[in-house]
């Protein structure tokens, strides 16, 4: 299916709105969205995480009476069905929807660990939420506008299910930045910081790419879902014990739940390295398009010790050289650069499970 053709029926059918999160298989669908062709025809927010795209589009909704779109991955349905069924609902206020979810784990496909549970059962998940749901794969061109009709016609909330490969690839471009790449501050961080420390790292490409470069095997738990959680795994796990921790997240985990930085205190012995990219990179380089006005500021204010920007690699080396213990905790941001390096190694479940108890252990 080509993305252009598949948004042309939304535009046809006057949906003028789309929120979401960005996932692997939707990837073509939100660049060809964001792309000059569409981005006057739509208007297309990118949110922190799946309740706030369900919240933006209901506000939409409520200014426009527009039946808006929202994308997701069925990872982050979760997060979504608070506003779906407590705000969006028959039951409340009954404000259509149109939900686009890439459909990883769909039975009889192979995919990982984390896939498999929202996989096999989204069906029955929309099915009790009393969602109409269609398999792309069974539908054309014609039955998706006739979807959208009825959506609009009954008032409803409707989910199009998308697996992988669904859409064309589209040969696209990035802006090559002259940052420094995730595996060099990965490569510094395990060949410098000379602390005792043991790693959390974020969902995507950084767990991945220290799973590939740990071999002094230092103790680390990879959060290989559940994303916008490392940090709230790195509190957690320091409330009980006095050893420094090293959380690596990207930015898109960053903001998806923010308010975890609420709750960090000045005795956690916290290195959080904040590898920020500007982009989903590792759901297809899909670029975030909000931040923060200061990451000093906001990192003064939840309580780190200390900020430091990084835009150079000899001075991360410098800073994990020098780091002290009575520096901590400590706010690390590196200005990163799109790093695509398809031979990143997936962990199995059985290794995953290793990693786990050894840090159990440690
Ligand atoms: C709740 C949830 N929503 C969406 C996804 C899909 N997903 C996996 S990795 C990723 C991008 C993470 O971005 P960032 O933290 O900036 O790391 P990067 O990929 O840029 O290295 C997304 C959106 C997910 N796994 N879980």
């Amino acid at each position: 299916m080509k993305s252009s053709k598949f948004l042309d029926v939304f535009y046809k059918n006057k949906i003028r709105y789309f929120s979401g999160v960005p996932d692997s298989c939707l990837s073509e669908l939100i660049n060809s969205l964001m792309s000059k062709r569409y981005n006057k025809k739509f208007k297309h927010t990118i949110a922190p995480n799946e309740g706030i795209a369900i919240s933006l589009a209901a506000g939409n909704y409520l200014a426009t009476n527009q039946v808006p779109c929202i994308y997701l991955q069925n990872s982050g349905f979760g997060n979504a069905t608070d506003p779906i069924t407590n705000l969006c609902s028959r039951n409340v206020y009954d404000i259509p929807l149109i939900l686009i979810i890439g459909w990883r784990g769909k039975p009889g496909t192979k995919d990982e660990p984390q896939h498999i549970m929202q996989g096999t059962s989204i069906r029955k998940s929309l099915k009790n939420f009393n969602i109409s749901y269609y398999d792309s794969a069974k539908i054309n061109l014609n039955k998706l506008s006739k979807i959208i009709n009825q959506t609009k016609k009954k008032n409803r909330i409707t989910a199009i299910l998308v697996a992988k490969n669904y859409f064309d690839k589209i040969n696209q471009k990035y802006r090559k930045k002259n940052f420094i790449k995730r595996s060099e501050a990965i490569n510094s961080l395990l060949t410098n910081l000379k602390i005792d420390y043991k790693i959390v790292s974020s969902t995507g490409f950084n767990s991945r790419e220290i799973l590939l470069q740990n071999s002094i095997k230092k103790t680390a738990f990879y959060l290989i879902g559940a994303m916008g959680h490392t940090l709230g795994v790195s509190l957690g796990s320091l409330n009980h014990k006095n050893k420094t921790l090293v959380c690596v997240d990207g930015d898109g985990s960053f903001y998806m739940h923010q308010g975890s930085f609420a709750l960090l205190k000045k005795n956690h012995r916290l290195v959080y390295l904040l590898l920020d990219n500007s982009s989903h990179e590792s759901v297809g380089v899909v670029n975030i398009d909000y931040k923060l006005k200061s990451f000093k500021d906001f990192a003064k204010s939840v309580g780190f010790k200390k900020y430091v920007k990084i835009d150079k690699l000899s001075q991360l080396d410098k800073c994990f050289k020098s780091l002290v213990l009575k520096n901590l905790p400590i706010f690390i941001h590196v200005k990163t650069s799109i790093e695509v390096n398809k031979n990143l190694p997936r962990p199995t479940l059985k290794e995953l499970q290793k990693f786990k108890n050894d840090f159990i252990k440690e």
